[in-house]
Formats: C-alpha cells, sequence, structure tokens
C-alpha cells in the first residue's frame, strides 16, 4: 500500500522521537489513528476530553522536550485550547494536530468549521494550515523546528480530505534539527557585568526556570559575592538543594525572606526569569537580567543592565572575572531571617487541625518527607499550589509541574497523566482541588484505562478556597465559593481506582505511608480545613484593610462561627495580618 499523508505524519513524528499523541479520535483524525496503530513505533494515547491531552502534552513535553496532541475538527481542536495556552505560556515544546473540515467546504460556514488559523494565534509560535499533500511534510518540519527552538506551541490545521491523499517525498528536510549553541553576552558586556558585581557589595541572585540547568554555577556565584539565592516557583526545585545561599521562593505564593533579599540589596542578579509580578520587583536599587530570549529583557523591572546568554553558557564565561568578596554581613543577615521564616512556617505544620479540618500545612510537609527524592508533583491552581510551594522541597531530582504561567484550574491530573506515560519508572502525585478535580474528572478513567500509578491528592476543602481568600482580602463576601462535592473516593472505586477519605488528622501518615507503597493509581480524599489562610510575603494595606472589613461584615450579618473558624484557623497568620 503506498504510504498516505497520514503515514508520512505519522513517520516524521516517530522520527522527531514522538513517542505518543494525546487525542480523541473522530472524522478528520481517523486517518491519522490509523496511521499511528499502521506505523506500531508511536501510541495513540486516548483520553476523555481534549483539554486533558494538551495538558498531558504539555507535561510530556515539559519533562522530555517534545510531545504531540491532536483534537479532531472543529469543537475537538477547541477543546485542545487551554491546555495548548498553559503548554505555550509553560515554554513546552508541543506539535498539535488540529484537523478540520475538507478544503473545498473552507470558508462556507460548513459543519464543525473553525478558523484554525485564528484560533490558535494567540497559543502558538508556528501555526499554519496544509491544504495540499506538498505541503504537509514542510510545515511539519517547520512546526518542529519552531516548537522545539520557540520553546513553545506549534499548530498543523490538517483538513480531512487531505489525510488520506498519496504522500508526495518534500524536496527539503523532514528532519528536526536539535541544536544546544553556546550563548553567552559579548566579552565586552560580560566585562560591564563584572564590574557591577564587583563593584556592589550587597547582591542579590534570582533565579527562573532559564537557570535550572546552571546550579553549579550560580552556587559558585553566589559564593563568590556572598550573595542569598532567591528563585520563583519554575525555579525552585533545581535551585534549593544544596545550596547554603537560598533565601526562598518569592512572589505572591512567596515568602517574606526572598521578598526582602531582593529589595535590601544594591544589586540584583536576575537569571533566567520572567517573573511577571513587577509588585514583588524592587524599585530602588540596581537590577542586571540574564535571558537567553533578549525580547524578555526589561519587561519587568527598571534594567540597568540587559544581557542574551544562556546562564549557564554566561556565569561559565564570567566566573573567572568576578572577584572573590569576603564581607557576609549581607548575606548573614538574610539567612538568619530566611531561618526565622522557615521557623515561623514549621510551626503551621505542627498544628494538624482538627477532623474534617486537617491542615493543608501538615499534609504536604508529610508528602514531602514521604516521597521519592526523584518524584514528580503536578499541582493544580488553587491553595493546594500555595503549599506545594512552600512545603516541597526540591532534591536536585524532583520536578513540579503547575499551571504558573497560565493560572489555569484543573491542571494537576491531566498533567500527571503525561508525566506518568513519559516517565513511567518515577513516582507521580498529582495535588487536586476539589474544585480542580471536578472540572475533568471524567479522566480519571483514562489512568484507570492506562493502568497509571498516580496517586492522586484531593485538597478536599469543600471550597473554591483560592477565591474565597480573594474576596475576603478585597472585602467582599464570598459568594458561590462553597462546593457541593461527591465522594470522591467512591468515585474513584466506581471507576475502577482504589480511593481512600482522610479525614482524621492522626490517620494523615498511616494512610499516606502505605498509600505511597501501593503499586497502580489511587485516589486519596483529605478532609482539609476550608479557612486555612495562605499570606502572601507582602500584603497591601487595601488587603488587610479588605480582610478585616470581611471579618467585621461576617460578625454583623451573624456568622459569628465563620469568624470563630478562620480566627482559631490561623491565629498565627492573622498576628502577621491584622
Ligand atoms: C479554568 C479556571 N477557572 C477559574 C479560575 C479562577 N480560580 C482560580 S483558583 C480557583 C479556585 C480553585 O478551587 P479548588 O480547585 O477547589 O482549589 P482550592 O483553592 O480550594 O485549593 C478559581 C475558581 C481559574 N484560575 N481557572
Amino acid at each position: 500500500m503506498s504510504k498516505n499523508i497520514s503515514d508520512q505524519l505519522v513517520e516524521t513524528l516517530v522520527d522527531a522521537g514522538i513517542q505518543r499523541i494525546y487525542a480523541v479520535t473522530g472524522d478528520s483524525l481517523n486517518y491519522v489513528n490509523a496511521a499511528v496503530h499502521r506505523n506500531g513505533k508511536i501510541k495513540w494515547i486516548h483520553v476523555r476530553h481534549e483539554e486533558t491531552a494538551a495538558y498531558a502534552a504539555g507535561a510530556e513535553a515539559q519533562l522530555k522536550g517534545l510531545a504531540c496532541c491532536a483534537g479532531s475538527s472543529g469543537p475537538g481542536h477547541v477543546h485542545l485550547i487551554n491546555g495548548l495556552y498553559d503548554a505555550h505560556r509553560s515554554s513546552a515544546s508541543v506539535v498539535a494536530i488540529a484537523s478540520t473540515i475538507p478544503t473545498k467546504e473552507f470558508g462556507m460556514n460548513y459543519f464543525q468549521e473553525t478558523n484554525t488559523i485564528k484560533l490558535f494565534d494567540d497559543c502558538s509560535c508556528y501555526n499554519q494550515i496544509a491544504t495540499t499533500p506538498e505541503q504537509l511534510p514542510r510545515m511539519l518540519q517547520a512546526a518542529l523546528q519552531q516548537a522545539v527552538h520557540k520553546r513553545g506551541v506549534a499548530v498543523i490545521g490538517l483538513p480531512g480530505d487531505i489525510t488520506n491523499l498519496p504522500a508526495v517525498d518534500a524536496e527539503t528536510t523532514t528532519r528536526l534539527f536539535r541544536n544546544q549553541p553556546i550563548v553567552r553576552p559579548s566579552s565586552d558586556e560580560l566585562f560591564q557585568l563584572a564590574e557591577l558585581l564587583n563593584m556592589h557589595k550587597k547582591i542579590t541572585v534570582f533565579c527562573g526556570l532559564g537557570a535550572v540547568e546552571a546550579h553549579t554555577e550560580i552556587i559558585q556565584l553566589a559564593s563568590k559575592l556572598k550573595a542569598p539565592v532567591a528563585y520563583s516557583y519554575k525555579g525552585k526545585m533545581a535551585i534549593q538543594y544544596d545550596n547554603p545561599y537560598e533565601v526562598g521562593l518569592t512572589g505572591l505564593l512567596g515568602i517574606p525572606s526572598a521578598y526582602q533579599s531582593m529589595h535590601e540589596c544594591e544589586l540584583l542578579v536576575l537569571l533566567g526569569t520572567d517573573f511577571p509580578y513587577t509588585p514583588f520587583m524592587p524599585v530602588k536599587n540596581k537590577i542586571v537580567q540574564i535571558d537567553i530570549k533578549p525580547e524578555s529583557l526589561g519587561r519587568r523591572a527598571k534594567l540597568d543592565l540587559g544581557l542574551c546568554g544562556d546562564i549557564k553558557d554566561t556565569l561559565q564565561a564570567l566566573m573567572p572575572m568576578i572577584e572573590m568578596k569576603e564581607d557576609t554581613t549581607f548575606l548573614d543577615k538574610q539567612l538568619a531571617f530566611y531561618n526565622e521564616v522557615k521557623k515561623n512556617l514549621l510551626i503551621y505544620v505542627k498544628d494538624t487541625g482538627k477532623l474534617n479540618a486537617i491542615h493543608p500545612e501538615f499534609v504536604v510537609s508529610v508528602i514531602n518527607e514521604l516521597a521519592a527524592k526523584d518524584a514528580i508533583f503536578t499541582v493544580d491552581t488553587g491553595m493546594c499550589c500555595v503549599w506545594a510551594a512552600r512545603y516541597i522541597d526540591g532534591t536536585g531530582e524532583r520536578k513540579m509541574l503547575g499551571s504558573f504561567n497560565h493560572g489555569s484550574m484543573a491542571n494537576a491530573m491531566p498533567q500527571a497523566i503525561g508525566a506518568a506515560l513519559s516517565c513511567p519508572d518515577k513516582q507521580v502525585i498529582a495535588f487536586c482541588g476539589d474544585g480542580g478535580l471536578s472540572m475533568t474528572l471524567g479522566d480519571l478513567m483514562t489512568i484507570v484505562q492506562y493502568r497509571l500509578p498516580i496517586k492522586i491528592i484531593v485538597f478536599n476543602n469543600r471550597s473554591l478556597g483560592m477565591v474565597k481568600l480573594e474576596m475576603e482580602v478585597a472585602g467582599i463576601p464570598d459568594l458561590e465559593t462553597e462546593m457541593l462535592n461527591p465522594d470522591f473516593e467512591e468515585i474513584a472505586k466506581a471507576m475502577g481506582m482504589p480511593g481512600i477519605t482522610i479525614s482524621d488528622p492522626d490517620e494523615v501518615k498511616s494512610v499516606l505511608e502505605k498509600a505511597f507503597l501501593q503499586e497502580g493509581p489511587l485516589l486519596i480524599d483529605i478532609q482539609t480545613d476550608p479557612n486555612a489562610l495562605a499570606m502572601p510575603p507582602k500584603m497591601e494595606f487595601d488587603q488587610m484593610k479588605g480582610f478585616a472589613l470581611y471579618m467585621g461584615k461576617m460578625m454583623l450579618s451573624g456568622r459569628m462561627d465563620e469568624v470563630f473558624n478562620i480566627i482559631s484557623s490561623n491565629y498565627k497568620h492573622l498576628g502577621e495580618v491584622i
């Protein structure tokens, strides 16, 4: 049988190292599905919702470098959108196949018609539609090349009538070229940077995702500069471990020591970070930024110097030009404060909570203790993302995936699917909000179907907790945040997955110990405290005022029980706030 376009597409994906396509089959995708089965070197992962496909591919790409998902015509590929936004904004190299209506129907308001170019424009770095057999191989090679090197989503629109046409060999290459060039600033620029670093006494280094390959160099730099090292959420797992200079994570989910170190220094060095929250950036000190993407320079902070380079390559070239500082006063002060902050964080861990109001901080600290040194964590947007930021420690081998830039709910379970399939030898733990898990519940069946040994932890606070807190600090009533939940343990069991509910804090450790030893998938529904509060490292006056106002309004409306619960759950936090 001669090769059709779908065979050609699948072969090119296989040659590029892609091992699976996450998708829901249907109409115009069916020839591609058939070609996957003919090829045999790649698997079709049959999810229940295309958003899960895109998240799973995004997770696989973040862990392994490149992944693929597909959606069928119209609604099938529209469902990919949220996960693709997340992948694109997480710099995940994903090729998305958006199959679509027959070419002769374009522009005729045909059944399931979308304009894929318009639709995916905002969440991709390459976005084309192949309308002739000649175009497909060339476009696919370009898509792979761009997804990998621009680190984002590349979309190929594929009309159904094209998918079964005879393949036409490309006159150009169909191979993916992976490159790892050495990228560093010019010698003059490095000299300027060295001068600034040698001239200042109080320096703080702040690391993001772009710095994760440069752990050794960052420690060397911090040791020479006597500089505290802060990091973003995406930098945490790779920068925190074996790091005597670390002062923690900053940002909304961060802790005060990182915030202070970044504000009290004379010179802040931003390495490989596009950390988006400008209110957490200092404005009075000098700031230097180094990033592989020069277009990122200066968009978050008022820079004195912005340089383009890979962090490892740049620091290696810079190191011989840096003088060893002797004065450790600034560093010592920041580390001492960090130790205080860490002690405070431990207070919340010791208070385990009450029946059906287990403290999530305690749960996460137990998981931190029990999880493998090389576990992969996926964390839902919401409060459990905060607890993971504060209580899961980096080991150098652990990975943590979340929807850190796109900030979408319901990411953790789908991302865990991609992690478990692409890293079968790793322990995968998903931290799900009850709200988050409810959104993509159907894909628990995907976990069962592929027997993925994911441990799903549901932080069941019967509430859209993060939003409840947002409303409280804004001084508005927490409307529509309560969740009437199903029994998640029974849901898991009905789907063929074991489930456990933990209501008593005294059972947390023993049940989790056993759970982590258990093979196969497992859902653990933990009844957590809906009033657990997470305070950002810096509270604006308006937020404090809002929170006090909210408590006042509750008292006036006779909700004294709730006021009492919030105070008794959080009396230590509230001391810092009101
Ligand atoms: C898809 C999506 N819808 C809505 C939001 C707004 N939002 C952010 S966090 C959150 C609540 C999350 O609730 P849950 O999953 O139960 O986690 P919790 O905060 O209670 O831990 C909401 C509604 C969002 N970020 N993404």
